[in-house]
């Protein structure tokens, strides 16, 4: 690897969806030189990509925001309970310009490559168009639903219509008025875009092939009085909801279910399906590890949903029966099930009738041939290690990202990788990440990767590494959670089942939220412990490697020192 020839920065943030427009303003304010690598043309990760009909957030709106900024949170007015994704990225926007990160965030940017200097301890990354920047450390922000599965049909690519990825949607809009469309997919993204697809379209097939768990979202405007006691009690209401295991108000219950007579299940069951949204997912607190309990909230909402699909047949269809409730994420639907009342709309089983190939007219089925002016592929993502994966990123002694991780995700906290030296992640695998308030998530996350590199700036070391013990011992402690939960037991893509041969490996951290964040702090209270910290051989001796618990302070800097100002 060629000596750096071009500035090397502090740090390198990779994405500027949600995590890294945080990491850039608060690694700015504490003066390291930062710079931000995204791939699109403007700032929002998921919510850039999914514009999909319909496609909006499933925390409501007042929680599904940062909590760094008084100001902002006082300032922002979001007008629907579960904001769409327009007024999301306009808030993504807003952040950006409001705090001047625009100007370090370098657009249009695809990183191809990451590779770890053992000789100058330094990172290189590579773009596809082979520029180079180089960095101390570097931090994955990348999202956890950001590389789109696009299934492997037969004759996908001769299909003559129109297709499109719910994940990769165009930017102007799609008009499917008068068209005969096939939507393949029945999760979030399928549900939220199949009824506002189906008003527009002549006809609509909806290929499934596993029916959801879907929750109305009772969506609609914002009310002023809500917004107002969130605008009021922001502190008391994020620091509660920092105590939860979903990052989730109204979320948690204190009750199993056995606890409650048969007329308190039901009575818990109809308020969550009233107030609507994630939080029928703990209806009881042993909803993810008794069957029996699960089973009585999956039967309530199998019957809601044969009460609102007229045709018996097509209701027992929508109706899962394969997997516990909340095993597979939940849907948040407006209209969902109602829309198969319609008469444009037909549920196609292909679970039964599997797609064979898809034609240039249209989507051909073991039973039948529909054909289509247009396909829209709900087909999801390869979520959390796809990323990553996609990444050719080489840590010690060119130990790739895919060799490392080709038995599953191997991680200390979701946030550090043994043999990848200085490299960070914000909510990768082995973090609560997906299973909570993503953007609680977030914070917590770029809080401790920069307090740990302000840690690591005034004790003088530029080099940290989770060790192999404590990413085995991590490693140990994220299944020994997930496997006594139902969640093991359907092939969600929290499992990596929506992906061929992707290893079946239950990725988030199941622990909760609360607890996650009380280990990571312990972590660094004890001063990083499961981390070695060193200096690198341009600034030390060879083999000057502390454990994070030892360490001594060591008088040279070898990061920018704080400064007032950005960093352009
Ligand atoms: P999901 O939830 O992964 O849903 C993808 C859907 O696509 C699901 O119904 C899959 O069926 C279906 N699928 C995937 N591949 C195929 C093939 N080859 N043939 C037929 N059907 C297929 O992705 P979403 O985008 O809806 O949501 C992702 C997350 O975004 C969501 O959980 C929220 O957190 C937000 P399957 O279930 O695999 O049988």
């Amino acid at each position: 690897m060629a000596a750096h020839k071009e500035p090397v920065l502090d740090i390198i943030v990779v994405g500027a969806g949600f995590a890294g427009l945080y990491l850039l303003y608060r690694l700015r304010t504490l003066g390291f030189q930062t710079l931000v690598i995204e791939a699109a043309d403007g700032v929002g990760g998921t919510r850039y990509w999914n514009r999909y009909p319909g496609a909006r957030c499933d925390v409501e709106s007042m929680a599904y925001s940062y909590s760094f900024s008084e100001s902002l949170e006082q300032d922002w007015v979001w007008t629907e309970r579960y904001a769409a994704q327009p007024e999301i990225l306009a808030y993504a926007n807003h952040v950006t310009d409001r705090f001047g990160l625009r100007k370090d965030i370098r657009f249009n940017t695809w990183v191809a490559r990451a590779v770890f200097t053992e000789t100058d301890g330094l990172w290189t990354l590579t773009s596809d168009e082979e520029l180079s920047f180089g960095a101390r450390f570097v931090i994955m922000a990348l999202g956890c639903l950001s590389a789109p599965h696009r299934p492997d049909i037969p004759g996908i690519s001769e299909f003559a219509g129109e297709c499109y990825h719910t994940g990769y949607w165009p930017h102007q809009e799609v008009d499917f008025s008068g068209k005969t469309v096939g939507v393949i997919g029945t999760g979030s993204s399928a549900v939220q875009a199949i009824p506002l697809i189906a008003e527009q379209a002549a006809h609509l097939s909806v290929f499934q092939r596993t029916p959801n768990f879907s929750i109305p979202a009772w969506n609609g405007p914002l009310d002023e009085e809500s917004q107002r006691h969130w605008k009021n009690n922001y502190r008391t209401l994020r620091a509660k909801a920092k105590r939860t295991s979903s990052g989730i108000l109204n979320m948690d219950s204190d009750h199993c279910a056995a606890e409650l007579s048969p007329d308190e299940q039901l009575r818990e069951l109809d308020r969550r399906w009233q107030h609507g949204g994630l939080i029928m997912w703990n209806a009881f607190n042993d909803i993810m590890t008794d069957p029996a309990s699960n089973e009585l909230a999956a039967s309530f909402v199998r019957r809601k949903i044969r009460e609102k699909v007229k045709d018996r047949k097509t209701a027992d269809l929508l109706c899962p029966e394969d997997h516990p409730l909340g095993s597979k994420r939940l849907c948040v639907d407006t209209d969902y099930y109602e829309t198969f009342n319609r008469k444009n709309v037909t549920l196609v089983d292909i679970r039964s009738h599997p797609i064979e190939k898809i034609t240039a007219q249209g989507v051909q089925t073991s039973h039948d041939s529909y054909a289509l002016d247009v396909i829209v592929l709900a087909t999801g993502f390869d979520a959390m290690t796809g990323p990553m994966m996609k990444i050719d990123i080489r840590g010690r002694d060119g130990v790739s990202i895919e060799r490392k991780w080709s038995d599953g995700p191997r991680t200390y906290l979701g946030i550090a990788i043994a043999d990848f030296p200085n490299l960070f992640m914000v909510t990768g695998p082995g973090s609560p990440s997906v299973l909570s308030n993503v953007l609680l998530a977030i914070e917590q996350h770029v809080d401790w990767i920069s307090d740990c590199l302000c840690h690591m700036r005034s004790t003088g070391f530029d080099i940290i590494e989770a060790s192999p013990q404590a990413e085995d011992d991590w490693v140990i402690h994220v299944n020994d959670v997930a496997n006594p939960t139902l969640y093991t037991h359907s092939d969600s893509w929290y499992m990596g089942a929506n992906i061929p041969g992707k290893p079946r490996v239950f990725m988030p951290y199941v622990g909760g939220a609360a607890n996650y964040r009380e280990l990571c702090n312990e972590v660094s209270d004890q001063g990083y412990t499961g981390f070695t910290m060193s200096k690198s051989a341009a600034t030390a001796p060879r083999n000057t490697v502390v454990s994070a618990n030892e360490q001594q302070r060591i008088d040279s800097q070898t990061f920018s020192q704080p400064r007032r100002n950005s960093t352009s």
